[in-house]
């Protein structure tokens, strides 16, 4: 049955009636409804391992990850009030408020993600979204992290008119931006921006034709429901972003979900899988959380379909398994870096 129902979503992509539902009406495609994918989530495991291994055998290499590497530029003093993070400097965490770093350090940090092996360099800033006088140093970051051959990927909160053409010259390849989890629950967790603003950005970075990095954290708190519900909106964009995060969420202390109760692994490899059916083409990001994953749970999520990972021991301001560790789990599993 699912099946069926895959095939005519196909169809449905070119077909105009089918624009409904979302929040954000013009640019959405009713490719997969809310219930489709809880439907998803409720196959037997290995039926639904099957299907996304399927799926992606049919898009990529299965044996092949795409390697990012990140670097937080700007560090904690962030104004906004995300539930789960550590750098809200109305939260009291160990993150302390740093400056933005200088552009030799960046360059260096760079220099040896590549020399890691990373493909593409991700540069974070804990910002609301960056202002003129903010912008203007990471655009000579960027074009000189792209000088070096690397990929480039920034996240910096959200944009304003104009801002995504400067990234755009700058050399930018990807922007993140992570609607984070379903519009129901969203207000539970974020009240300084809303979930049409991120919308916003996400069209400011398409309309530029900067590749969009675009996911969100799952074990918040949220149901399975809501879970499909952040997939529905990723997957229903007009173009779905060509990278998917997928973060499990990294509990720290001090911030208002520290204490939330711990999402089942199983639950969590579930995602991946409906990640990867309901965004055939999509790179899908096992992003934070792998530093307290099971080894082979990772693995799982590799055959359900993940296909990028962020490498290098540190993610933003949390850990991440170190890159011999990873070296040694790709050699075990025969996955190749790209
Ligand atoms: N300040 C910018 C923004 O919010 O868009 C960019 C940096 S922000 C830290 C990037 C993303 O990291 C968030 O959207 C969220 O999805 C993810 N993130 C932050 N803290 C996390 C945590 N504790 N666990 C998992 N993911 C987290
Ligand atoms: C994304 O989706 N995950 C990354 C990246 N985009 C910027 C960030 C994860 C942050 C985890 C918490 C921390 O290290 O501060
Ligand atoms: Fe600030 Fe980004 Fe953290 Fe939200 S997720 S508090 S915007 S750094």
């Amino acid at each position: 049955m699912l099946d069926t129902l895959q095939n005519s979503k196909q169809e449905s992509i070119i077909n105009t009636d089918s624009l409904k539902r979302g929040a954000c009406e013009s640019k959405t495609v009713n490719r997969w409804s809310v219930d489709e994918i809880v439907a998803l989530f409720e196959l037997p495991f290995s039926d639904l391992i099957h299907r996304a291994q399927t799926v992606h055998r049919e898009n990529f290499d299965p044996n092949a990850v795409q390697v990012s590497t990140l670097l937080s530029i700007k560090t904690g003093g962030c104004s906004e009030d995300c539930g789960y993070c550590p750098q809200a400097a109305r939260y009291h965490t160990d993150v302390e408020n740093e400056p933005l770093m200088a552009l030799d350090d960046v360059v260096k940090a760079a220099q040896d993600a590549k020399d890691n092996g990373a493909s593409r360099f991700c540069m974070g800033a804990a910002w609301r979204g960056p202002k003129q006088r903010d912008l203007e140093p990471v655009l000579k970051m960027i074009a000189e992290v792209k000088a070096m051959g690397l990929e480039t990927c920034a996240t910096l909160g959200m944009l304003k008119e104009g801002q995504a053409e400067q990234l755009k010259e700058a050399g930018l390849d990807y922007y993140n931006h992570n609607l984070d989890t379903a519009p129901e629950f969203y207000g539970d967790v974020i009240t300084t921006r809303t979930y049409q603003d991120r919308l916003e950005t996400l069209d400011r970075v398409r309309s530029v034709d900067i590749n969009v990095c675009c996911g969100g954290i799952i074990g918040m708190g949220e149901s399975r429901n809501q879970r499909a519900g952040l997939l529905a909106q990723l997957a229903n964009m007009e173009q779905p972003p060509e990278s998917v995060p997928i973060n499990l969420l990294t509990q720290v202390e001090g911030t208002p979900l520290h204490g939330t109760e711990e999402l089942d692994p199983i639950e969590f490899v579930r995602t991946i899988a409906a990640a990867r059916i309901t965004m055939p083409q999509s790179f899908v990001r096992l992003s934070a959380g792998r530093q307290s994953m099971h080894e082979g749970i990772q693995a799982l999520c590799f055959i359900a379909g993940a296909n990028s990972i962020f490498y290098g021991e540190k993610l933003l301001t949390t850990g991440n398994p170190e890159a011999e560790t990873d070296k040694a789990l790709f050699n075990k599993l025969g996955i190749k870096k790209i």
